[in-house]
């Protein structure tokens, strides 16, 4: 049996899948206040455990003097999007960046697995700057929508629990399960322009709901209570008709007013 020190090896694995985590979530909290829609919904990631780490290296043929380069996945890192489109736009982010290296790209969502498996995977070069200097590490990103994430978590646990002995008739209907993922996936997709537009004018019809608040707030504040009540009544309105456009025009209104009082450029 192999004498090393599990704890030390695995190391520089948990500090990069901690900062790939990091700068995943931080794409996805950038991208969202920029763009108002983010093509990533959540990031997770893992160490893989020992005992996974000894089996794949048995089943793979990997020598384990060498499992720093023969298993990709020590360090794992999930990013789930809403769509499938998102998923090449979240691969090409990452072929661009310059903080880790592709190693290269397994395209598991148009070769999909015999399982119904479908994915896509970037083996990355990741250094991990440790006292020693930098040490380059081998992690694994899947990207996948939430639909396949759905999918493929189950089918993972079923996997774990029979123990990778699943009766085949188990299998087939887990693969035409990936096949209705597959649809539900391609039907999102189709509408996909739709959820995004209504997305962007949830978005965008809170900041004005916002915007009209605030601004009757300043009105309160500089003591113009007589307006500040006239356009709290008509948002009131507004409000109760769902009437967007309306809401909009009261808020250029409320700034004009704001403007005119001359309270809005003093601060
Ligand atoms: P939030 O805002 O709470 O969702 P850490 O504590 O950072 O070391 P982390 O990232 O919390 O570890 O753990 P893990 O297991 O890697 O990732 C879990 C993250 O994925 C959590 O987000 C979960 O909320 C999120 N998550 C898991 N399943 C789902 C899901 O089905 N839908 C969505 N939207 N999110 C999910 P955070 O980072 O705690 O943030
Ligand atoms: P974990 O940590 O339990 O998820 P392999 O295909 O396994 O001989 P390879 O080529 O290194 O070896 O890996 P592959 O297939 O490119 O990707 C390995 C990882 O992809 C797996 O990790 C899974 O996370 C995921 N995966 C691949 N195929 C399937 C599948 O049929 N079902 C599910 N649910 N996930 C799959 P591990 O090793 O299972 O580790």
């Amino acid at each position: 049996m192999d004498g090393r020190d599990w704890g030390k090896f695995l190391l520089p694995y948990q500090q990069a899948v901690e900062e790939l985590k990091v700068k995943f979530k931080a794409l996805r909290k950038e991208l969202k206040s920029r763009d108002e829609y983010a093509p990533i919904e959540f990031v997770t990631g893992r160490v893989k455990r020992i005992s996974s780490i000894l089996e794949k290296a048995r089943r793979l043929d990997v020598p384990l003097d060498r499992i720093e380069s023969g298993i990709e996945d020590i360090a794992g890192i999930r990013i789930m999007c809403q769509f499938v489109d998102d998923i090449h736009r979240v691969a090409e982010m990452i072929r661009q960046r310059k903080d880790m290296i592709l190693v290269y790209e397994k395209d598991y969502i148009t070769n999909y697995k015999d399982s119904g498996y479908r994915s896509y995977h970037l083996i990355v070069e990741y250094p991990v700057q440790t006292s020693l200097g930098s040490m380059p590490v081998l992690a694994e990103i899947q990207i996948r929508t939430l639909a396949m994430n759905f999918w493929a978590t189950i089918e993972h646990s079923l996997n774990y629990k029979y123990k990778e002995q699943l009766p085949p008739h188990v299998r087939e209907r887990l693969r035409s399960a990936a096949e209705a993922a597959f649809q539900l996936d391609t039907e999102m997709s189709s509408i996909r322009k739709e959820i995004v537009e209504s997305q962007m004018e949830f978005e965008n019809s809170a900041g004005t709901v916002r915007n009209v608040l605030n601004a009757i707030q300043e009105l309160y504040f500089y003591r113009k209570i007589r307006e500040a009540a006239q356009f709290q009544l008509r948002f009131n309105e507004l409000w109760e008709q769902e009437d967007i456009l309306g809401m909009k025009n009261l808020a250029l209104e409320i700034q004009e007013a704001l403007v005119r009082l001359g309270k809005h450029e003093e601060n």
